[in-house]
Formats: structure tokens, C-alpha cells, sequence
């Protein structure tokens, strides 16, 4: 359903699908460990700990592009937080998720963990269709939803951030990204083509967490490019439910007139085309379907490429080159986004360069391993404009409780803190 609704592959369809399995496994765990400190109070005969509560009710609105893993890193661990979900998916995408809160609702009804005056255990999940306008706006404003969580562009995210904010509600935002991979002469090439070709044409480059720019030294460079250009030769393109297609179409006509309006920027601002381009996309235009040709542009050294610095979601990989690794990191930092990062080198200093504080400055950092297909028992999310959030695994949890910090006096005598004496 994932592949008629959205157009991912089969395999990849199914990958996400072992990411929302793998989160409700991850959850189970984490049902036993939704720890509180405890700290030794300065006063005597005096307990203090800190707990964690339930918000509420959690509004999660997602995007079309990973209809099932997100709802689920989203749902089930505020599920397991003790929260009530009311879920907005892309309006692309209504049948994978009305699938999948029936589906877990089926599963929540099975159970009798409620007393009866709790109410009915399924409403737990709630799920409402309509237009960001509409339903998303009524979400944003609505102060019984003490936290939004939403992903999608950044100009959505500053908008709902904005709204929530004006409420001051919390926000969780996991917007855009424009992540690159860094190749250096160091790196195992075999190792950087496979990386490379999986993060930017996996998904039809719709993942947040898509390469979207590879930064190459330039003694590498050619032979990057050449590797590249033979692999993207080789993606069959068509119907994601047939197991030898790679790529399957992009999500509607506009993802492809977003993608060819790129292209055409790039190649005006001196943007070389390597294979795919605006060519590309009309060798597929009688097709049915909204399919594309996954497209390099490469970038001549010294050149300004201004549209590389938007997230556009598509197909597209931006190469450009560079000679000493800081002015790699420079470029690859140069951007609004801050979700993940690549470094492919077997260089051990490279790499805990790139991994430094004046290395990658994303929420993920990888050393030999693409930007996407992120595991979910690390927390997810990343920096500057792709808003800040962690979602999935690790504390991400906290972001779904409010913390108490709880003193007990257990003596007679009421000392104050910091000492202060206030005897009438
Ligand atoms: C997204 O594109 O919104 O790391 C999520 C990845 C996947 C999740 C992507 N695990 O690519």
C-alpha cells in the first residue's frame, strides 16, 4: 500500500515498515525505563527526585514521504509515554494511514488494560484527514494539545513552530534537510559510490535525510563522477511493486516541476549536468506516472551554485570538489539545514575531524555510511532550520512527558532552602 500510495519500492516500503516494528519493539523496552533522577536535597530529613508525567493528548502531523515510520517514532513512543495521539498524515497519503490507525487500534481494542471508566483503549490512537488549513491550523491553535509534533518542510515547520509558540505550547519539529557527503582522497570509493547512489536516489530523493550534495576532493574527483555516472545508468526506473526497479516515481506533477525548475537554476548558475537533467524527465513524460530520470549536476570549482543550498525533493545530487578538508567542512556547513551528514574516509584523523565541534554541524554524523537509513534507536533530528527536535530513539522520550522535581519534607522542622531565616 505504501508503494501504490506513495511510490517508494517494495524493499524500502518494507524497510519502513520494519522501522515501525523495530520502534514498537524499542518501545516495549523503554515501557521499564522512563527513569527520574534522584538528587540529595540540601536540607535535612528532605527527599528529592524528579518524575516524569504524561502530557496529555499529542498531536503528530506527518509528512507523505515515511507515512509509517514517523506516525510510529512519533505515536508509540507517546503511546508509551501515557499520552492520547491525534495524528494529521499528508494528504497524500490517507489509505497507508487510515491502514495503520486502524490496524494499531484493532491492536488496542485486544487489550484490558483500561478500566471502564477510562474509556475505549483504541482512542488512544486518533487520526483526523484534512488540509493543513484546516485541520492543521485547528491542531496548532489548540491548547489541549500540549505538544505538536511535526514533520515536513521548513516552511511549515516555522509556521506551525510560530503558531505553537504564540500559545506557548511545545513544538517538536523534524523539517528539512540538505545533507551532503564529504569524499576524501582516503575514502574506499567503492564503499562512497554505493553510499552516495543509495542516499540520493533511494526514495526518489523524497527522504529527509536524502544526499543531496557530495563534496569531493578534487584528485577523486573524476573518478567519483565516472563511478556515479555508470551506477545511475544502471537504476531501472518504473513500477516500485517490481523487484528490479530502484526508483519509483516522484509523488505528484508539481515534485517534477519543482525538480526541473532546479535543474534549469543550476545549470544557469553554472551547474554542469552529468547524466538525468530537465532531458531526462521529458524521455519519461509520456509515461504514466510522475517519474524522472535521478540527475548529477556538477559544479565547477570556484562556481557559487545558490540553488544547492535548497532542499529540493527530488532525484538531484550537486557534486562539487574541494583541496583541504576544513574547507570541505566549511561548505558542507555553509547551509540552513542541519539534519545529517557523511564523511567516507579511512583516515581516522578525517573522520574525528568531521566529528568534532568545528566538524559537521548536523544532528547526524556518519563516518562511512550514507546520510539516510538511520537506525531507530539513536535519537533523530537535527539542527538550525531543520528545527531542533529528537524523535525516535534514546531520551527522545522526554519530549513526550513533563518533568516534576518533588521535594518531601520528612522531618518537623522547615528549613528553607538557600539557608534564608524568615522567623515572624
Ligand atoms: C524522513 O525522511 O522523514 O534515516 C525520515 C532515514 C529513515 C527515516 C527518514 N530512517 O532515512
Amino acid at each position: 500500500m505504501i508503494s501504490l500510495e506513495m511510490g517508494k519500492i517494495r524493499a524500502e516500503a518494507i524497510g519502513e515498515v520494519q522501522e515501525a516494528v523495530d520502534i514498537a519493539d524499542f518501545c516495549v523496552g523503554l515501557s521499564r525505563q522512563l527513569y527520574g533522577l534522584t538528587m540529595h536535597s540540601e536540607r535535612p530529613r528532605h527527599r528529592m527526585y524528579e518524575q516524569w508525567h504524561p502530557l496529555g493528548t499529542v498531536g503528530v502531523i506527518t509528512a507523505f514521504n515515511f507515512p509509517v515510520a514517523v506516525w510510529s517514532w512519533n505515536a508509540m513512543v507517546a503511546a508509551t509515554c501515557g499520552n492520547a495521539i491525534v495524528w494529521k498524515p499528508s494528504l497524500q497519503t490517507p489509505l497507508v494511514s487510515i491502514a495503520l490507525n486502524n490496524l494499531v487500534r484493532r491492536v488496542m481494542s485486544e487489550q484490558d488494560i483500561f478500566q471502564p471508566d477510562d474509556g475505549d483503549p483504541a482512542d488512544v490512537f486518533t487520526l483526523v484527514i484534512g488540509t493543513d488549513e484546516t485541520v492543521g491550523q485547528a491542531m496548532t491553535d489548540d491548547r489541549r494539545l500540549p505538544l505538536i509534533s511535526a514533520t515536513g518542510s521548513c516552511r511549515m515547520g516555522r509556521h506551525v513552530g510560530q503558531a505553537v509558540a504564540g500559545r506557548l505550547g511545545r513544538c517538536l519539529l523534524e523539517l528539512g534537510g540538505n545533507n551532503a557527503m564529504i569524499v576524501t582522497a582516503e575514502a574506499n570509493l567503492d564503499l562512497a559510490t554505493r553510499a552516495a547512489v543509495f542516499g540520493a536516489v533511494g526514495t526518489a530523493g523524497q527522504r529527509c535525510t536524502t544526499t543531496r550534495r557530495l563534496i569531493v576532493h578534487r584528485d577523486v574527483a573524476d573518478d567519483v563522477v565516472g563511478r556515479l555516472s555508470s551506477a545511475y545508468a544502471q537504476v531501472a526506473i518504473g513500477d516500485p511493486l517490481n523487484d528490479e526497479t530502484l526508483m519509483g516515481p516522484l509523488i505528484s506533477r508539481d515534485a517534477i516541476e519543482r525538480m526541473k525548475q532546479a535543474i534549469e537554476t543550476a545549470v544557469e548558475q553554472g551547474g554542469e549536468v552529468i547524466c538525468g537533467g530537465v532531458e531526462g524527465i521529458e524521455r519519461h513524460a509520456e509515461r504514466r506516472g510522475y517519474f524522472v530520470e535521478p540527475t548529477i549536476i556538477r559544479v565547477p570549482p570556484g562556481t557559487d551554485l545558490p540553488v544547492a543550498r535548497e532542499e529540493t525533493f527530488a532525484p538531484i545530487l550537486y557534486v562539487f570538489e574541494f583541496e583541504q578538508l576544513d574547507d570541505a567542512i566549511a561548505m558542507h556547513n555553509s547551509v540552513d539545514q542541519g539534519l545529517s551528514s557523511a564523511i567516507m574516509t579511512d583516515s581516522l584523523r578525517e573522520a574525528e575531524m568531521f566529528l568534532s565541534h568545528a566538524g559537521s554541524d548536523c544532528g547526524i554524523a556518519n563516518v562511512n555510511i550514507g546520510t539516510s537509513g538511520a537506525e531507530i534507536g539513536g535519537a533523530f533530528g537535527g539542527e538550525k532550520d531543520t528545527g531542533g527536535g529528537r524523535e525516535s530513539g534514546s531520551d527522545a522520550w522526554k519530549n513526550y512527558m513533563r518533568r516534576q522535581t518533588c521535594t518531601i519534607n520528612w522531618g518537623d522542622q522547615l528549613p528553607l532552602a538557600q539557608g534564608i531565616s524568615f522567623d515572624a
